[in-house]
């Protein structure tokens, strides 16, 4: 029988079908888009459709356990509460803190929430939607009044102007940028305009892309606004029916961008490109304004929130189909963490500490004996306080701080110092669980249950259809275990998720009124099954709106005090750090398309990692020849901060002095990958968000050493590699290394006969390329193939990796095709494009030089590109000019 539930990756938020194996703990027998989910129609992107092959399986976490040895849930949380009340006893509640995520579901942030702020006493809840969302948030509040998405995925497809501004959709929220291709491919006229420093796949699309130089994105927002009135196309009657501020507003941006060519100037982008710009969003009524990371990450991310929606406000685009300034969440669950209120600076249900009488209403709600009163600490200032000692008692919850804040190292100094860290996690090898006092075993999608908002407002059920391994329980269930052993019972005995839902929604309509945008008080009396059965919904829901709402501020009411909007008057701000003689490059950090995070469940999967299989900086080919780097070669990278070591990707696609780095690969995977190790801890003074996009470093290419690979059934990494990388293949591992001292491979060499005592070496070296393999056999079976080179170009092969790890003993002729690294005939796909249909680089190539001369064709000969279409942008760029448009 299937079932629905929805993606537990990006913030589209997708629907997906699965049949549940005959046996359960095998997983899913199946699984597809869900056709009737509004948000994908049936689709899914490639880490949708690989979801069956990314259940958390290997290194689960499945027992509690405290100071390193399994115990029973009730010791864990009983010993967690008595932790908690001892240290609220002798510091206040101020010593304790939560440190959250947008990937727990809308029940489990709920309670966590009421925990901390109704019952212990603190507002110390923050979340790694501070590292995401927080900028629009604050964005949304000042001009608003309210933290409101007004636009939905249709707006994007009706639109006749979108400009994306530090979105790469193409790779983030793929399912919607298929839909953005399709209507575009089916309404010509709609025009696409990307701001990015950066050449992404989201520009394959753009009818304009303005690479401009990274954080100025303000004066581009101030042009238009300044534009929108010299060209005679703001709104007068809606900015004086529906708003404040307008005159002050505009004399800011008149001020920071006069004209065209202070602006190019200012972000390095052409007068005509500016112009061209200008005169689309002039005779366009219909334009949508999409943001993301490249806006939010920044120590003016509200501000650039602000400009953005000033000019919606301006011309009166919002709040009707097809136009609107349209945030779009990162994580499955980052609204509905918003939505519950769990960040620091919010009460509950989109109520403030400072939303008069607030505090006495969620009291009164809740029941709470011991409300905060006053905001809390946002993660910088949190891990900055737990480093001083403030915060003793640290819960983290879903997410890894120790690979996504900035600053690594203080936040491994933080969590060293603090007397109890508990990390609640599915996994039990991650770099932040390594500094755990107490570990308890959550569920991971497929097991665990609930609801998450997407970015169009959108509460989706992801439903509990597997059984759950080991002790694993429900996050929501430890916490009301610990609230419960500290005499709160009756406030937490909530016996499923479908209580604690019920509760949310009832909040959201408690003494509402229409005074908060968020409420879904219809649910409130929400039957256990109606919810079982509840269908994709956009907030608010209530019983003037029972079938939810598809679009805000359609009046022109806002949820200010007067219901007017705001205007936001913007001064234009640079980055806070410059590049100078000593750190001469600006590195910007952001994903890639088949890794989620921090690969917890995505780098296990060979499927995922055959995009893009390791750790890299991209860099402009005038700066890697200026520093003789080549490519591929390791780089070193250095800031104040910290330092990494990454293969080199030489590509135009950065701008010249500018970098590029993936946030994904951990201390797991690779020896030196952590990108936030060289990011400093400055933020948005507003909203406290993380300058992510936006460092100084230093590059130096790693010279004199030998490159090398090992397939064997036992990796080990030894003492003294300058660079390591582990890769998952279809058959097991691989491990990538570099190293100066040959000692090192004295010792590998020694690991590799341990593990499997009694074989023999063989030994080739290539004339040609001094190429050297050695392989060691055990009774004909071949335990592991080591190559090493001066050249950074390992010559991986998908056959020798098969050969080793299937652990078969070969012929004579076998053994000495892999001593040579070539069996006779096998095909050399080259790097992976179509994940779905493992079609490699080479074989498009090849097929392009047969005559397959379009996406089309390419698709019919090879397939590749026609099943989730994730990778056509990359199949465009292999294409010779060609242009055409995605059906
Ligand atoms: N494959 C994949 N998809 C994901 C995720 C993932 O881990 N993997 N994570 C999800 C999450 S949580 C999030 S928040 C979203 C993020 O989704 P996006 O924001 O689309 O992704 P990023 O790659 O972080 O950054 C977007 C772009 O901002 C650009 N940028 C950098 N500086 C500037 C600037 O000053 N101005 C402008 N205009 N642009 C700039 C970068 O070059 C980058 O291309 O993705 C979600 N989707
Ligand atoms: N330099 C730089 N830094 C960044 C960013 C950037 O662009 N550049 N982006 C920022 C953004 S937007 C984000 S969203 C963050 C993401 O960064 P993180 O939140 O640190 O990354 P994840 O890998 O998603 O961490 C989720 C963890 O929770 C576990 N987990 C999964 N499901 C559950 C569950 O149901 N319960 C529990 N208890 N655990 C679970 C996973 O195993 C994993 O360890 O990174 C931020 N950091
Ligand atoms: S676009 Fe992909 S990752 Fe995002 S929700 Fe849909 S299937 Fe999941
Ligand atoms: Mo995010």
């Amino acid at each position: 029988m299937s079932a629905l539930t929805t993606c537990p990756y990006c913030g589209v938020g997708c629907g997906v079908k699965v049949s549940v194996a005959e046996q359960p703990e095998n997983g899913f027998s199946s699984l597809t888009g869900d056709d009737s989910h509004p948000a994908n129609f049936g689709r899914l992107c490639v880490k949708g459709s690989n979801l069956k092959d990314t259940l958390v399986h290997e290194d689960r976490l499945l027992t509690p356990r405290v100071d390193g040895q399994d115990v029973s849930w009730q010791e864990a949380t009983d010993y967690i509460a008595e932790r908690i009340q001892r240290v609220v006893e002798q510091h206040g509640p101020d010593a304790f803190a939560f440190y959250l995520s947008g990937q727990i579901l809308t029940e489990d942030y709920y309670v966590a929430n009421k925990l901390a702020k109704g019952f212990i006493g603190t507002a110390n809840v923050d979340t790694n939607s501070r590292l995401c969302m927080a900028s629009a948030v604050v964005g949304y509040k000042r001009a608003f009044g309210s933290d409101t998405v007004p636009c939905n995925y249709e707006d994007l497809e009706k639109c006749d102007l979108l400009i994306m501004v530090g979105s790469n959709a193409a790779w983030t929220h793929p399912i919607l940028f298929q839909r953005i291709a399709a209507a575009k491919a089916k309404r010509p006229k709609m025009k696409v305009v990307v701001i990015d420093p950066r050449k992404t796949a989201t520009c394959d699309i753009a009818d304009l892309h303005l690479a401009i130089r990274p954080g100025s994105d303000a004066a581009i927002f101030n042009f238009l606004l300044a534009e929108s009135e010299r060209r005679f196309v703001t709104n007068g009657e809606y900015i004086k029916q529906h708003t404040n501020g307008f005159d002050a507003t505009l004399a800011s941006a008149q001020r920071s961008a006069p004209n065209a060519k202070t602006v190019s100037v200012h972000c390095g982008v052409s007068e005509e490109d500016l112009e061209r710009l200008a005169t689309w969003w002039a005779t366009t009524d219909k334009t949508v304004s999409f943001y993301s990371q490249g806006v939010n990450q920044s120590s003016s991310g509200v501000d650039k929130c602000n400009a953005i929606i000033n000019c919606h406000l301006a011309t009166g685009r919002i709040g009707q189909e097809g136009m609107g300034p349209f945030s779009i969440t990162g994580q499955p669950n980052a609204m509905g963490g918003r939505e519950v209120g769990g960040l620091a600076n919010q009460l509950a249900a989109h109520m403030d500490f400072a939303t008069p009488n607030a505090i006495e209403l969620v009291q009164r709600f809740w029941q709470a004996p011991n409300m905060a009163q006053e905001n809390g600490l946002k993660a910088i200032d949190m891990f900055q306080a737990v480093e001083q000692g403030k915060i003793k008692v640290l819960w983290i919850m879903s997410t890894n701080p120790m690979v996504s804040l900035p600053d690594t190292e203080q936040v491994r100094r933080a969590l060293e110092k603090c007397e109890l860290v508990i990390v609640s996690d599915c996994k039990q090898s991650t770099d932040t669980t390594a500094y755990a006092d107490v570990l308890l075993p959550a569920l991971p999608w497929s097991e665990k249950d609930g609801t998450v908002t997407n970015s169009e407002r959108r509460i989706s059920r992801q439903r509990g259809l597997l059984p759950a391994r080991g002790e694993a329980k429900a996050d929501w269930w430890a916490i009301c275990q610990v609230a419960g052993a500290m005499g709160y019972q009756s406030a937490f005995s909530y016996r499923s998720v479908h209580d604690i839902f019920r509760e949310h929604a009832a909040l959201s309509g408690f003494e509402n009124h229409g005074k908060r945008d968020f409420d879904i008080s219809l649910f409130s009396n929400i039957s256990e099954q109606a919810y079982q059965d509840l269908l994709p919904i956009q907030w608010p829901v209530t019983k003037e709106s029972p079938n939810g709402t598809a679009r805000m501020f359609t009046d022109g009411r806002f949820f200010t005090a007067d219901r007017k909007a705001n205007f936001i008057p913007i001064d234009v701000k640079e980055p806070q750090i410059a590049p100078d003689e000593d750190w001469p490059f600006v590195l910007n950090t952001g994903r890639v398309r088949d890794q989620w995070h921090t690969m917890t469940r995505t780098g296990d999967a060979a499927i995922l990692s055959r995009h893009i299989d390791q750790p890299y900086v991209e860099i402009h080919p005038q700066d890697a020849a200026a520093l003789s780097i080549a490519d591929h070669q390791l780089v070193r990278l250095t800031s104040l901060y910290g330092e990494a070591v990454l293969r080199a990707k030489l590509s135009d696609q950065v701008l010249p002095k500018n970098v590029f780095v993936p946030i994904h690969w951990t201390r797991q995977f690779a020896s030196q990958s952590v990108v936030s190790s060289l990011i400093p801890q400055i933020v948005d003074a507003l909203s406290g968000q993380p300058e992510s996009k936006h460092a100084v470093v230093n590059l130096q290419p790693v010279e004199n050493i030998r490159y090398g690979y090992l397939v064997s059934t036992a990796l080990e990494i030894v003492e003294g590699f300058e660079y390591w990388c582990r890769v998952p293949t279809d058959f097991g591992e691989r491990l990538e290394f570099a190293y100066q001292d040959e000692l090192c491979m004295a010792e590998l060499n020694l690991v590799i006969e341990a593990a499997s005592p009694g074989g023999e070496w063989l030994e080739y070296e290539n004339p040609i390329n001094q190429h050297v393999r050695r392989v060691y056999f055990v009774d004909g079976v071949p335990k592991a193939v080591l190559l090493t080179q001066a050249t950074p170009n390992l010559p991986v092969s998908n056959w020798l990796e098969e050969q080793v790890l299937q652990c078969e003993a070969l012929t004579a002729n076998e053994r000495l095709a892999l001593l040579v690294g070539r069996a006779s005939g096998a095909v050399d796909k080259g790097a992976i494009v179509c994940s779905c249909f493992q079609v490699g680089e080479k074989q498009i190539l090849q097929a392009i030089e047969s005559g397959q001369d379009s996406v089309a064709k390419l698709g019919e000969a090879l397939q590749c590109g026609t099943n989730c279409g994730s990778c056509i942008p990359e199949i465009k760029q292999l294409l010779p000019n060609i242009v055409e448009v995605v059906s």
